[in-house]
């Protein structure tokens, strides 16, 4: 059955700037693409500080905030935006924990990664995070609201 549009979540989606130099992001957004979200939207992007110290202002009092926004804004990054039941969840577990060494194999950064201030891949850690993400770091007319093909499924 289709999902009702209530159930339907957003997630915001982010090839960190060493997964882009590593030439991960083909990798990265396939594992989304295979479990079956549906992308809304795309495109490489390099993150000015402002935005950087907006996206990341929970962590402003931690005392590595200055390096991850050093980091963030170091190169380009790859900007995603994914829909799909419960796709908030899902795709934190399909990332792994924040800890690459403690990630789990088989997850993005279990796999991929091995230092915390170099973890490849963000993802919106609730719905509404996701909204307020995606908002931040897309205009609406680069959202693009699409039926998949005969695929059901992919809601
Ligand atoms: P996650 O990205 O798994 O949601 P958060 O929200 O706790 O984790 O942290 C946001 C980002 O801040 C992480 N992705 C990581 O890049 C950075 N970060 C978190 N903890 C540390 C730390 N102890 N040292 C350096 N960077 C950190």
């Amino acid at each position: 059955p289709i999902a009702s549009l209530e159930q339907i979540e957003q997630t915001y989606i982010m090839v960190k700037p060493d997964g882009v130099q590593r030439g991960l992001v083909g990798e990265i957004i396939s594992r989304f693409e295979k479990k079956g979200f549906k992308l809304t939207g795309l495109k490489l992007f390099q993150c000015p500080k402002d935005l950087a110290e907006e996206h990341y202002k929970d962590l402003k009092a931690k005392s590595f905030f200055p390096k991850l926004i050093d980091y963030i804004t170091s190169g380009p990054v790859v900007c995603m935006a994914w829909e799909g039941t419960g796709v908030v969840a899902s795709a934190r577990k399909l990332i792994g924990s924040t800890d690459p060494l403690q990630a789990e194999p088989g997850t993005i950064r279990g796999d991929l990664a091995v230092q915390t201030g170099r973890n490849v891949v963000h993802g919106s850690d609730s719905p509404e995070n996701g909204k307020r993400e995606i908002a931040l770091w897309f205009e609406e007319s680069e959202i693009v609201q699409w039926t998949p093909a005969l695929a059901s499924w992919l809601r």
